[in-house]
């Protein structure tokens, strides 16, 4: 067995899938051909087996200069890192091309030509909420590309996700209002939607396109292929899209001004859609309208609570000490910000309570724990039985964090466990079919009590809190 067959034979399920090397497939899928050369010395140094489409032989191309392969220098020597090029014949033939580049090395793609053109107008204006501007976009896009389902997939905290807007054919029916559990994109997934934040899978009954070598002869490693569109597909992912009768399926990612993953567009087919690079370029400037948009749609929607906590943010910083927020007053206002019940302000091994009862060592454990997450400035959870053991017989009823990290240690702010009715797309545990294990196989409506669990920290909540914290830990 060599190398790539090795390394294709690992199977991952859903006690170990958060480990699936996603961006490291060894495959590409058959609608688009790769070549990858050195940035530095400008030779290929892998194509994909379908080269001899476009008319190359690929033993010829491994080794040669990027120019045997696109006579094109100022393209190539482009400072540009990411090029769409609508018009490039190969073999009488026209394509379109992207180069990108990415750790050292160049990424070309050559993929169908598609000749619609797409406008797609967003406004952002005081009379609209999430609500409609959701609604809004998921029609355009619905009407303005062959997909026969378009939706927002809004994450919560924890990465949950709920559908909340839907443009879709007629007879089909609807996952508006369903919930999806966290796993069902998990870690590693949601990492590299922040680098590459389009993701195609043209047809989930596509044979895939091996890589000409194989690996990477320097490190022997599989190839990476995170910026690319053609990225070969995780096997349980498409068992997951063909449990959902979707054939096709397209899907980009919102963040948020910190660069926070906080919902998803994605586009379904019960047939193969074919690749619209131009749709792929509308959808990358979509995205950041969008990921600007929600913060002032947000604030036009609470208004007259943004009013309320501008005035309490002013009287909180009259009245806070410099360099500390410890204040039996201070930390009352400070709830009303956050909208949430208790408070610890945590400041080099001392902590002031406000309404919470935790012993010292527990406290001292969940700074430890918070301190050594990735990213340690700002933590959000609506249930931290998630994140923290036995949470339980230590803060009661409480079930959100919030912790903001100070020059001096934490603010912390909890909130109590707010039961709810959700409505699931299916069982969200693993389902066992036909003795493997695999992502849900049935998505129909699953109805469960959630307990533990608090309510949302709103966006515009915590921004005040950030300028709180800014402003007096400076
Ligand atoms: C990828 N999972 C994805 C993607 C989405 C979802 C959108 C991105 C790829 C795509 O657009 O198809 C999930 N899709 C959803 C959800 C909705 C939707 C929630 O339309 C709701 C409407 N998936 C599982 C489990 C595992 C898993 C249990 O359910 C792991 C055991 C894995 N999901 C998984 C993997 C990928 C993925 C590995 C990456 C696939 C790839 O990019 O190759």
């Amino acid at each position: 067995m060599n190398g790539l067959d090795k390394f294709l034979s690992n199977t991952y399920n859903l006690n170990n899938c958060d480990k699936e090397p996603v961006h490291i497939p060894g495959l590409i899928q058959s609608f688009g051909c790769l070549v990858i050369a050195s940035n530095v010395t400008k030779l290929i140094l892998a194509v994909s087996e379908n080269i001899e489409r476009l008319g190359f032989k690929k033993e010829d191309l491994v080794g040669s200069p990027l120019l045997a392969f696109f006579d094109n220098e100022k393209i190539l020597n482009s400072k540009i890192d990411d090029l769409f090029l609508r018009d490039v014949s190969f073999l009488g033939k026209n394509y379109c091309l992207t180069k990108t580049v990415n750790e050292g090395f160049i990424y070309i793609e050559v993929l169908p030509k598609i000749e619609k053109k797409h406008q797609i107008s967003l406004d952002v204006t005081e009379v609209m909420t999430q609500e409609l501007f959701f609604h809004d976009i998921v029609w355009k896009l619905y009407s303005s590309s062959d997909y026969e389902r378009v939706m927002y997939y809004k994450f919560d905290e924890d990465y949950n996700g709920e559908v909340v807007a839907e443009g879709k054919d007629e007879n089909l029916e609807s996952y508006l209002g369903l919930h999806y559990p966290a796993s069902d994109i998990p870690k590693q997934v949601r990492a590299l939607f922040a680098l590459n934040p389009i993701r195609v899978i043209q047809d989930t009954h596509d044979t895939p396109i091996r890589l000409y070598p194989s690996t990477e002869i320097r490190s022997s490693k599989p190839w990476n292929l995170t910026p690319c569109i053609t990225r070969g597909v995780s096997p349980i992912h498409i068992q997951y899209l063909e449990n959902m009768k979707v054939r096709s399926s397209m899907s980009f990612s919102i963040v948020n001004e910190r660069g926070r993953l906080i919902g998803l567009i994605a586009f379904h087919s019960s047939q193969p859609v074919d690749i619209d690079l131009s749709f792929i370029e509308t959808l990358t400037t979509l995205r950041e309208k969008i990921g600007n948009g929600l913060p002032l749609l947000e604030e036009y929607e609470n208004q007259s609570g943004v009013l309320r906590l501008e005035e309490i943010k002013t009287r909180i910083l009259i009245e806070a000490d410099k360099n500390s927020l410890m204040d039996d007053i201070v930390l009352s206002m400070i709830l009303e910000i956050g909208d949430c019940e208790g408070c610890i302000v945590y400041e080099e091994g001392k902590n002031f309570n406000y309404n919470i009862d935790i012993s010292k060592e527990y406290l001292e454990y969940m700074v430890k724990t918070l301190n050594d997450l990735e990213e340690h400035q700002e933590f959000a959870t609506r249930s931290m039985i998630l994140h923290f053991s036995d949470v339980l017989t230590n803060l009661e009823t409480f079930s959100g964090l919030y912790g903001l990290k100070t020059n001096k240690g934490w603010l912390l702010l909890f909130k109590k466990e707010k039961i709810e009715e959700v409505n699931w797309a299916g069982k969200p545990e693993k389902t066992d079919i036909n003795g493997t294990l695999n992502p849900r196989s049935s998505f129909e409506l699953w109805s469960e009590s959630v307990k533990n669990t608090s309510k949302s920290w709103a966006p515009f909540r915590r921004r005040f809190l950030r300028n709180i914290v800014d402003a007096v830990y400076r």
